[in-house]
Order: structure tokens, then sequence, then C-alpha cells
């Protein structure tokens, strides 16, 4: 579904990564800088490995703007890989009957998969002798194309309102306190905490004399060198990263997503492939490394009672709620909580929306794991070059952009426009009507 399409190339030690995104209005400004800005926060992060110090990741752009504007045409972006030039024998187009094993023995065939990727799978299923014809694509690399995409989509709902924040809650076990929507909640141990967002940008704890707007929490998360808002969380898990580089190990976490501005109605309830919620766990899932995605009280909702999870409507006929807590996006109805994370029946219903999401700890370790050979079928323990130990922080600015993306893309479905003024039209006429509901 959607009216904005993406497609990326590149491998991760090739010339570098191509993105190609069509459908986005014209007349929308838009400047390098911009972008790039986004893949610098990608780029953050302690736990990240050498490549990290080798590459400073800029967008090109190739086509489809003009002046600072996008013209309607399609966005084509390149991101240079500055390693490239040490990998050129290796990623060679030209003819050759073996690749070679340059200095300091990289190169050669791959025969050796490690645990936990998409290596043997993915020699199986495309025929591949040497590994490194699968590894190159199926790395985490990738994921720069897809922030510059998701940069130009956070651009274009900025001119609606619509803002996406994102933070770690937690790495290798070690979790950030107020900083889940999760933690505390009734009967998860805690008594202190906050409780899930009510149908404000902020985060309520559960003993009200305190609250934190969701831009604090971001802005304490940017920084954060593992991007979680808690200080003394960050600290901590900078020790569990640093005992984990030592013991040859990698660590996964939690990050959370919050979207606001939404307005109701996004996504649909009458096909599957509408539904807002689903489209948006695929792009999460889509991200290298992503094991599992909850929206509001997610899991804990199954624990639960009908009566403590579904988030009771109200209706206020002032621009403001009762609790004074913000100005309504999408007028008089609101919910007094949201437990929901801001979707029900497959649609937005103008409240936040909230996502967590779960990486898996990196599967390229120090620590060597039992694998097969491919070509020689010996048992062999699996070791590294070079890896990262953590990249969940970054993994959380990728989310912000695959998020972003499929919002706009929502966006367009429901307010259709070829200039960024036509769209702004129908977004005005939505939300006049909606008010008025
Ligand atoms: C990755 C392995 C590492 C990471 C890479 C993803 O690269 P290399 O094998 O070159 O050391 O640094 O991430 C990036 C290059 C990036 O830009 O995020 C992997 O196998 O997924």
């Amino acid at each position: 579904m959607g009216n904005i399409r993406y497609l990326t190339a590149g491998e991760s030690h090739g010339k570098g990564l191509t993105a190609i995104m069509e459908g986005v209005p014209a007349n929308l400004e838009l400047t390098a800088e911009y972008i790039n800005n986004e893949l610098a926060r990608r780029q953050m992060g302690y736990g990240r490995g050498g490549r990290m110090k080798i590459e400073t990741d800029t967008a090109e752009i190739l086509s489809g703007i003009r002046f600072g504007r996008t013209l309607g045409s399609p966005i084509a972006l390149f991101i240079e890989n500055r390693d490239w030039e040490n990998w050129q024998e290796i990623m060679s187009s030209t003819p050759s009957k073996s690749p070679p094993l340059v200095k300091g023995g990289v190169g050669g065939v791959v025969t050796r998969p490690r645990p936990g990727h998409a290596d043997l799978s993915g020699a199986i299923k495309y025929n591949q002798k040497d590994i490194r014809n699968i590894l190159e694509r199926s790395s985490a690399r990738e994921t720069a194309a897809r922030v510059a995409v998701g940069s130009v989509a956070k651009r274009l709902l900025e001119e609606f309102g619509i803002k996406i924040y994102s933070w770690v809650t937690e790495i290798g076990g070690i979790q950030g306190s107020g900083v889940s929507t999760l933690k505390g909640i009734k009967g998860q141990g805690s008594e202190v905490g906050w409780a899930v967002p009510t149908s404000s940008s902020i985060y309520y704890s559960s003993h009200s004399t305190h609250h934190t707007t969701i831009s604090e929490l971001y802005e304490k998360a940017e920084k954060s060198e593992v991007r979680c808002p808690d200080a003394a969380a960050t600290e901590a898990i900078k020790k569990r990263i640093d005992e984990a580089r030592n013991n040859g190990d990698s660590l996964g976490g939690i990050f959370e997503i919050v979207v606001s501005g939404v307005p109701v109605g996004l996504g649909s309830h009458v096909q599957w492939d509408r539904k807002l919620n689903a489209r948006l766990s695929m792009v999460l899932t889509s991200i290298q490394a992503i094991k599992g995605v909850e929206f509001g009280l997610g899991f804990e909702a199954a624990r639960r009672s009908g009566s403590e999870v579904h988030d009771e409507i109200a209706y206020s006929d002032t621009s403001l709620a009762p609790h004074g807590e913000r100005a309504r996006v999408s007028g008089g109805f609101y919910r007094k909580t949201n437990h929901a994370g801001g979707i029900e029946g497959g649609m937005s219903n103008g409240e936040d929306i909230v996502i967590r999401a779960a990486m898996k700890p990196i599967p390229t370790l120090y620590k060597p794991l039992h694998s097969v050979d491919i070509a020689t079928k010996e048992i062999f323990e699996a070791t590294v070059e070079r890896s990262d130990i953590c990249a969940v922080p970054a993994a959380s600015v990728v989310g912000e952009a695959v998020v972003a993306f499929e919002i706009a893309n929502a966006m367009l479905d429901k307010l259709a426009g070829d200039s960024m003024e036509e769209m702004k039209k129908n977004y005005n006429s939505y939300m006049e009507y909606v008010r008025g509901f």
C-alpha cells in the first residue's frame, strides 16, 4: 500500500548506497544539510566498531530537488562508502575467477557462515559458494540509505506538525528508569514508575507529582551516548558494553518510538494490508536484527483484563482537553489513557503513536560460536576481525526513519496531493471536518 515508494541498492563495502524515492509531493523544502543531520545521528552511539571511524555519511542529491525544493520527480540519493577505497579489489565488478586475498588476510572466498546471520540461508538460496555475496547486502550498512529516505519523510511530516521521537529504554538487560512506558506498570514489580502516556505528549509518573514531556525525554536521549534519557542507566549501559567488548560478546536492547501530532484516520480497518499497525510492524521488523515490535501496552495487554486495557473515550468542545494537557490535534474526541498506543482497529485514533522494538545482539562475535564450513563441512569456531558490540542507539534512529516513511505514506493515502499546497489544502479541510464531527 501507499503512494510513496523507495528502493535501496548497495553493498556494505561497495562504492556506496543509493536510494530512489518516488511519490514525494512537489514544493517540499528540503536540503542536503537536513538529510545529513539525520545520517550523523545514526552514526552515533557507544559500542560501535572501527567502521564508524572510517565513514562520515553524507548524501549527494542526484535528482528530484531543485533550489531547495522537491520537484515531484524521483529523488535519488547517493551515500559514498569511504571504506570502498580499501575494498576496491575485493568488491570489483570486473570478471575474475577468484576473489583476491589482500593484505591483512581480508578477502578470498568466505566459506564460514556466522550463526545468527543471513550467511548460510542466503548462500543456499542464491547458490553462492562465496558467502561475501550474501553478507555484503544483508549488512546493516544499508540502513544509512533508509535513514536518508526517512529524513525526506520526516521533513514532509513536519509541515503537518507531526514529530517523531525515539530513545533507548534498555540495553543488555539494563533498563532506564522513567523512560519506558512499560516500566512501573502495576503488576510489573515496581510501584514507582511511568504509565503509558495519556492523551498528551506527556509521560505521567504513577505518583502524578512529576511529569516529563516527550520532547524532554528526547532531548536527554540526544545527549546520551546510548540514546537513553536516564543518565545513571547510560553510565551502567556503557559499562555493560565495555564488559561485552572485553568478553568478545555483543548486546541487544529495546528502543521506543513516539509519533506525536498524528491525525485520526490514518490506515484503515477494511483490509489487512491497510492496517496502520500492520504496516508499521512490517517496516520495523524489516530493520536488520529487529525481533519484536509492540504498540502501547503491547504484550502487557495480554496479562490484564479488558477494563484495565481499553482507553475510555471523552469529549471536549474546547481545543484543550479538560486536564489542560495539550491542544488537541484532531478536535473534540480524545482518550483518557493511551494503552492502545494511538492505534485502534488498524487506524490512528489521534493519540500519540507509541511503539517499542526489540533488537537482538549483533551476530558478528569475537567470542567463537560453533558453525560448519560450507566448502569442507568441517566444524569451526566462528571469529571476526571487526565488529560493532552494540548498535541499538543506531537502530533507534533507523526506527524513526522507517516509521516516518510509513506515516508519510499513510498521510498521502489519506490526503493525496501532487504538490505540498494541494496536500495542505486537503489536510486543512479534513481537520476542519474532524473538529466538527
Ligand atoms: C555490519 C558490520 C560492520 C558495521 C556495519 C554493519 O561493518 P564492517 O563489517 O565493515 O566492520 O559497522 O555498519 C555500518 C557500516 C553502518 O554504517 O552502520 C553488519 O554486518 O551488519
